[in-house]
């Protein structure tokens, strides 16, 4: 595999950052999850303004712009020869002192990770996630906000640690009022009389591509998507519910906190966008091989 860091390609072995970097020492970074199917690089340029928004909203100035740094994606991923894959793209703060003061890093490091992706395991598709609300309540967009893709994930990691101590492989994060937000790596949708309804952003979701790809596939299918604040009762009482997100797609779930959605398999119209998302991600995006 062959990592890109500023300007240069090294091995898996090789590809080093320094301890000083505030990406480690501070999580003070950003970074995308972006797919490769089918020799194309999925809603590249989505993925790349958001990084960009990320960066304004903590003052890090990205050192190449957006051009540049998307054909940096796809050179890295035609590096590695890749026709299905995951990258990862990161931005850190660079190197700097063992003090906070972000001045102190001179220039932000750039990094491109693309490799062969890791599925989940099909039974998770077929049969639907059993997941759980968990204690740990999703950052006040006041404090930290959930919009912004940063290297400090630990508010999603503690939520996954209390799903996976309660037998579950995804967690429904609520906010500091009580609304669910999102989950730890995915956003939720909900369907219900016909209808279709995931949280608001303001609620403590990030701004998911997943997400806004399947509401453009549900409206062109003449469902109509709304986004209300949602409470637990408004999941339990749910025809079906499904969560997106890069890695996952879109997963069906069929218990939560211990009640049966629906009719506790996946449901007709998760299924009917299950298979559009495919196959738009089929056809659609960044070519790898021109
Ligand atoms: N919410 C959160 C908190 C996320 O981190 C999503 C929603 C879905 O957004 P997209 O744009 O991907 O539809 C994410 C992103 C992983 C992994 O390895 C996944 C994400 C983040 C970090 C790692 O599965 N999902």
């Amino acid at each position: 595999m062959k990592i890109y860091i500023d300007g240069n390609y090294y091995d898996e072995a090789s590809a080093k950052i320094s301890v000083f970097d505030h990406g480690l020492l501070y999580g003070d970074g950003i970074f995308e999850g972006i797919r490769i199917y089918n020799g194309r690089v999925f809603k590249l340029k989505e993925h790349i303004d958001r990084l960009f928004y990320s960066a304004k909203a903590i003052l890090l100035t990205i050192p190449m712009g957006h051009a540049e740094l998307m054909k940096t994606v796809v050179d890295t991923c035609r590096e590695n020869k890749l026709q299905e894959g995951y990258i990862r793209l990161v931005v850190t703060r660079g190197v700097g002192g063992l003090g906070l003061n972000p001045n102190k890093c001179k220039k932000p490091s750039i990094i491109v990770i693309a490799d062969k992706i890791q599925l989940y395991p099909v039974e998770h598709y077929e049969r639907g996630l059993d997941i759980i609300t968990v204690p740990t309540v999703r950052n006040l967009h006041s404090a930290l906000n959930p919009a912004i893709k940063s290297l400090n994930y630990l508010n999603n990691i503690l939520a996954k640690i209390e799903a996976n101590n309660g037998g579950c492989e995804e967690a429904v994060m609520l906010n500091s009022e009580g609304y669910v937000s999102e989950c730890t790596g995915d956003n939720i949708f909900i369907l219900k009389g016909g209808k279709m309804f995931t949280p608001p952003l303001a609620a403590g979701a990030l701004y998911g591509i997943t997400r806004g790809v399947v509401i453009e596939l549900a409206e062109a299918e003449g469902i109509k998507v709304t986004e209300p604040n949602l409470t637990r009762y408004d999941l339990f009482n749910a025809d079906e519910c499904f969560l997106t997100g890069t890695g996952a797609e879109l997963i069906p779930v069929v218990k939560i906190d211990g009640r049966v959605i629906g009719e506790g398999k996946p449901g007709p119209v998760t299924r009917k966008l299950v298979s559009l998302y495919h196959s738009l991600t089929k056809v659609s995006g960044e070519p790898i091989y021109p």
